[in-house]
């Protein structure tokens, strides 16, 4: 149906007027998304079926990614584009009247992710298909993903986000998949000839029903799984509120829960995991035992990977399925438990890592609990064995501690690799985090650094470089092998092709400043630099850094009007976890100091302030092709990689960063020169956090930019906000500066500098943003994947051999 323009046009119409029972003329934008939705379901529909049978029958290893998070975005053209199709669709649809760009519009972002790690989740489901590797996400099917962000009065307000309020066309519900899982009740044990039985008793069983998502690989037949559970009624208890129960137990998949260190839905997350955990673990043995394998091969078969600590009592409920219900001994079912399981790392920020307390965990989960008292045991005496007398190792490494199970011990424990996401996280991991577990399991740490589909970032969200990549290096083989866009340096001292990536960059830039006009009334100069900083809002990715370093900029226009060397657009895009109210207060600081520079005739010209609303991935799509510069400025040592970094180099944006993250390899592949870089140093944040020495206070005594810009947070300089920022002032200089915002301002100013400069030197930015285009292969999934694959997983395309 997809073969040629009129054949598309005809089965379009068909399908509309069978689906809709109304005619073309008639129907909506609606109807119409639908209409192609479905066609293209149909579409892959063989090549999932043969994907599938293939598994089935075939000897090979399946791996499976366990996630809490999947931000997968929009869906449409995505899938246009890796069946080859898009270029037919797009003409047959033109040729009815109908722009494929407006019926995008229509499709709602599964936004089911807080950010970089559910993103990560969706970019490595697309590299896994299109490598022709069998890997599988397993998920939650949330009703409302990540809040619906608006601005009002400058603060940010929540609103529950509605993706499947028109349902979701990619789905297919799955009832005879559902499966059953307890939450509460008793254990009764009992011996039965000769071995201890369990028993669950009382449980409130919830059902899941898996929903099924096809992932389809670039050009090629293999189509994967995405499957999200959803939560439902499943038995209902006698004498109990119907209705209350039935609210009980859809809430379990009603909300993602935003990253948000303090809330009190601790219980209902703790089912959320297990939920997840329990549902996927028995899908997964069910389709292994349909090929009649011995169970103690298990592990040569299937890989179960861990991202993040949120699935990990996977551990524990591997191990209840292989002893409860298949009968295995203690020492056998461990050893297929840490041979199937892997786990990532994704943060090292001590509120991030989970920790649940006890009087939670085991009514909750008790037989799950029983398991993991028994693996903390065994786990403890191992560490006793070879380190007699040292009680403090023991009590740092136990699982269980304080009243808490630890989830990343446990994770780490259970698994046979832990990986951190870029080189100088898992060395922070190995040398100073996780460094007492690195010391007795050396063997289990590795490094992967993250990546992104190229895919997705590059070919999808910028047609016109893509464009202008495939003509330069003659075909389009760099998307298939994306090391090959290193090819593109050849054309470092081409100026004409210089001129290209210019205009192409200009034209991006005018399509963004044209949505930003549509959605914020501010007119921006398509001529001034676009300096970029989106991601989720939080302390250590430093916004504060930036928006401060604006109101030095602003005072410096006011004093002088020559100050700025080159004039500046400053976009913001963010949203905060809804109970941190620090990161709000910088939202609502951003909007004042954007009102204020906006308003004001003096920096008219030259200095333009905006905040983006709702940040997401389709609104991500259009901003990182049209910027110049990548703020990537986390305090170093904090941020676990970044992927954002990845996606502007990609679309020749020139990074702002501190050597942190995968900033660090950014700068080893473009060289020194193609990357600003200031501030303090991993080592010397450590230090100072370790040894102390940092003063905030000296900084601003000494700094009167600094005193300058600080002061105004609380001495009226912003209209009607009296008292608003007291906070962020108390963070400066009452609380010494945590993430040392003031300490590293000089540094970040005169790197700003250095922009300027360079921009001015046309021919030499394109050649520096030429430069990062060409080295950004590195940073795609694909290679990600490929030593997941290799190096982890063992997992071999299923199309080899
Ligand atoms: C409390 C539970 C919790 C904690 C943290 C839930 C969610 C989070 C974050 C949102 C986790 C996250 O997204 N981490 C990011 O993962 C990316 C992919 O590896 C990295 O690139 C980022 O540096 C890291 O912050």
């Amino acid at each position: 149906m997809f073969s040629s323009v009129p054949q598309f046009k005809n089965a379009f119409l068909k399908k509309l007027e069978m689906m809709f029972g109304t005619s073309f003329e008639e129907s909506t934008s609606r109807e119409q998304f639908q209409t192609l939705g479905h066609m293209i379901r149909e579409h892959v529909s063989s090549d999932w079926i043969k994907t599938n049978e293939l598994y089935r029958a075939g000897a090979k290893k399946q791996v499976y990614y366990l996630s809490i998070e999947f931000l997968l975005g929009r869906l449409l053209r995505h899938n246009l584009i890796n069946l080859g199709v898009e270029k037919v669709v797009c003409e047959g649809l033109g040729e009815l009247g109908i722009e494929l760009d407006q019926l995008e519009e229509i499709e709602a972002d599964a936004g089911l992710g807080n950010g970089g790690l559910g993103r990560l989740a969706a970019c490595f489901l697309d590299s896994l298909a299109s490598l022709d590797l069998p890997g599988h996400g397993c998920g939650i099917r949330y009703k409302h993903g990540l809040f619906e962000q608006k601005i009002v009065d400058g603060y940010q307000v929540e609103l529950p986000e509605q993706w499947l309020r028109h349902g979701h066309v990619w789905e297919i519900r799955k009832t005879d998949d559902a499966v059953e899982v307890p939450f509460w009740g008793e254990i009764e044990s009992r011996m039965e000839n000769g071995r201890l039985v369990f028993r669950h008793l009382n449980a409130e069983t919830i059902m899941a029903v898996p929903y099924d998502l096809p992932v389809i690989g670039y050009e090629t037949q293999t189509v994967n799984t995405l499957r999200l559970w959803n939560a439902e009624p499943s038995r209902f208890p006698a004498n109990a509120d119907i209705f209350k129960y039935k609210k009980d137990t859809e809430s379990v998949s009603e909300f993602l829960y935003p990253d948000d260190t303090h809330d009190d839905g601790k219980i209902l997350r703790l089912k959320q995991q297990y939920f997840l955990v329990a549902s996927s673990l028995k899908a997964i043995v069910n389709s292994f035992k349909k090929k009649n394998k011995s169970l103690l091969e298990f592990h040569d078969y299937v890989s179960i990977h861990i991202n993040d600590t949120h699935p990990a009592i996977a551990v524990p409920e591997l191990m209840r399925i292989l002893m409860d219900e298949e009968g295995l001994g203690w020492g056998d079912a461990w050893d297929i438990t840490v041979q199937t399981l892997s786990y990532t790392n994704h943060t090292t920020l001590a509120e991030a890592l989970e920790r649940w307390p006890i009087r939670i965990f085991k009514p909750l989960l008790p037989r799950i609990f029983m398991i993991v008292e028994e693996i903390n045991e065994r786990f403890c005496k191992q560490v006793w064995e070879q380190y007699p007398g040292d009680w403090g190792r023991v009590e740092s490494m136990a699982i269980i501690a304080h009243d808490e199970v630890r989830m990343a011990p446990l994770a780490i424990v259970g698994s046979h690799s832990v990986n951190g996401v870029a080189q100088l996280h898992t060395e922070i991991l190995k040398n100073r985090e996780m460094n007492l577990f690195y010391q007795f399991y050396p063997e289990r740490f590795n490094n992967k650094t993250n990546g992104i589909t190229h895919r997705r970032w590059l070919l999808k969200a910028n047609p016109g470089l893509s464009g202008l990549i495939t003509d330069a290096i003659g075909g389009s083989d760099w998307v298939s092998s994306p090391q090959k866009l290193e090819e593109l340096m050849r054309f470092k001292d081409d100026s004409a092709f210089l001129e290209k990536l210019h205009d192409i960059k200009q034209a991006n830039k005018e399509r963004l400043a044209k949505r930003i006009l549509d959605k914020t009334g501010i007119q921006v100069d398509t001529e001034s630099i676009f300096d970029v900083q989106v991601k989720r809002l939080h302390a250590y990715k430093r916004q504060l850094l930036n928006v401060l370093h604006i109101m030095h900029l602003y005072n410096a226009l006011k004093k002088d009007p020559e100050a700025l060397l080159y004039p500046r657009t400053f976009i913001f895009g963010a949203k905060a976890s809804p109970g941190y109210y620090f990161a709000k207060k910088v939202i609502k600081l951003i909007n004042c100091v954007a009102d204020k520079v906006n308003n004001d005739p003096a920096t008219n010209g030259k200095l333009k302030v905006v905040f983006l609303e709702n940040y997401r991935v389709s609104l991500a799509e259009d901003i990182f092709p049209a910027a110049d510069i990548s703020e990537q400025i986390s305090t170093a040592s904090k941020e676990a990689s970044g992927t954002g970094n990845m996606k502007f180099m990609m679309n020749g944006a020139m990074t702002l960063g501190t050597l942190d993250g995968a900033n660090v390899e950014i700068t080893d592949l473009v060289g020194r020169e193609n990357i600003f870089l200031f501030g303090l140093t991993a080592e010397e944040v450590l230090d100072y956090q370790h040894n102390g020495g940092y003063h905030s206070l000296e900084y601003y005594h000494h700094d009167e930019r600094i005193r300058g810009v600080v002061d105004q947070l609380v001495n009226g300089f912003f209209p009607d906000t009296e008292n608003h920022f007291n906070e962020i002032y108390d963070t400066l200089l009452g609380h010494n500066d945590q993430y040392f915002v003031l300490r590293d301002f000089a540094s970040y100013a005169e790197a700003h500098q250095e922009i300027s400069r360079s921009y001015l030197d046309r021919n030499a930015w394109l050649q520096k943003s030429l430069v990062n285009i060409a080295k950004s292969g590195y940073f795609s999934s694909d290679r990600t994947i490929m030593e997941y694959a290799d190096q982890i997983w063992k997992v071999q395309s299923a199309l080899k051999v």
